[in-house]
């Protein structure tokens, strides 16, 4: 995982200092590639402990086309709450505390992000306990799941592109069309985020199966290590039910960027040394992609640096 070291140092030396949407301020670069041989151990990032849970159940989520964050929020994953908490206060439903611009408030100010906590444990216990508020605000809108499993197509049909795919990959593994794509230009503004990992391209060559990532925007420090071991996951499970070996995965980065406020963790992460990557296990039983669950999937040999905690800007 030096590589991913190497992305750290190159934004520090070469980025360039760019406002945001967010309005956190980030340091910048535009285009950059990673390339991750699969066959040297499994890409989970060794100089921060990286929970690879949270990586699991937000794949599997998307495999089976979700949307909504209760799925998430019942196997204790809260990587999306902010997204879908984010629509609750700004409708007439929530009654609360006054939520505006909550992300970059609860950033500089601990005392408000303590009324911030306090809320989105209301909103995330009402999302498990009432099916009606789940329904109505735990939706992202039509993100990744809604697109990879079923992008609305003409007069009414959807394609399952993440189907078609694996379908193609063994009928036709040397084509040059093996891609999904959730950047979906007329469905981008209902989307509580629109998708940061946008394109993917699958590849067989010599009986292993790699990845390339088009990834619009890269927020380095949080969101970049689920994402590669996300990927380099999706890339193992089409590999297994294809019978092919696993090949690289290769990461291209449209605006990478290091918020500001996360530069002293990234220089508290440069000082440490990567340690031997943990190899992925996967139940033998599982053959599709879809039919695996939680316990199917685990990581043995990981022996990271502790967690270093950064704040998310929303
Ligand atoms: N917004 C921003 N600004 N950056 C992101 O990376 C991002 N990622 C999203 C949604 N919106 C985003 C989805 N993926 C975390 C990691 C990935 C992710 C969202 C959040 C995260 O907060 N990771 C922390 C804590 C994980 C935990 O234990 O709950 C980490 O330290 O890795
Ligand atoms: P943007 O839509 O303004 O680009 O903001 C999205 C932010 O989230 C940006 O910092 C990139 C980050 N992000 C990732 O890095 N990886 C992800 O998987 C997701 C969902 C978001």
């Amino acid at each position: 995982m030096e590589q991913y070291l190497t992305l750290c140092k190159h934004i520090q030396e070469t980025g360039v200092m760019k406002g945001d949407r967010t309005g956190t301020g980030t340091k910048s670069v535009f285009g950059y590639q990673m390339r991750f041989d699969l066959s040297k151990g499994f890409p989970l990032l060794t100089t921060k402990k990286t929970a690879f849970r949270l990586v699991v159940s937000e794949l599997l989520w998307f495999l089976k086309g979700d949307t909504n964050v209760k799925t998430l929020i019942e196997n204790n994953n809260h990587i999306w709450d902010e997204w879908a908490f984010e629509k609750w206060v700004k409708s007439e439903s929530y009654q609360g505390p006054d939520m505006t611009n909550f992300g970059v408030r609860a950033a500089k100010d601990l005392a408000f992000k303590a009324i911030v906590d306090e809320q989105m444990e209301i909103f995330c216990s009402k999302i498990l306990a009432d099916e009606q508020f789940a329904s109505d605000f735990g939706d992202l809108g039509p993100v990744y799941g809604r697109q990879w499993r079923s992008w609305p197509a003409k007069d009414g049909a959807t394609i399952d592109q993440l189907q078609n795919l694996i379908e193609q990959i063994k009928v036709n593994p040397n084509s040059r069309r093996h891609i999904i794509t959730a950047w979906n230009p007329a469905e981008v503004d209902e989307m509580a985020l629109p998708p940061c990992h946008t394109f993917m391209q699958f590849y067989v060559a010599e009986g292993k199966l790699s990845c390339q990532l088009y990834q619009r925007s890269a927020d380095v420090f949080l969101g970049v290590p689920f994402n590669i071991a996300s990927y380099a996951l999706l890339t193992h499970l089409i590999a297994k039910e294809c019978h092919l070996e696993v090949g690289e995965f290769v990461h291209t980065l449209g605006d990478a960027h290091l918020y500001v406020n996360h530069m002293d963790q990234v220089e508290t992460q440069l000082k440490r040394t990567p340690r031997e990557l943990p190899t992925l296990i996967l139940s033998a039983e599982k053959e599709s992609i879809f039919d695996y669950e939680l316990e199917d999937i685990a990581i043995e040999g990981y022996d990271p640096h502790p967690r270093i905690k950064a704040p998310i800007a929303v």
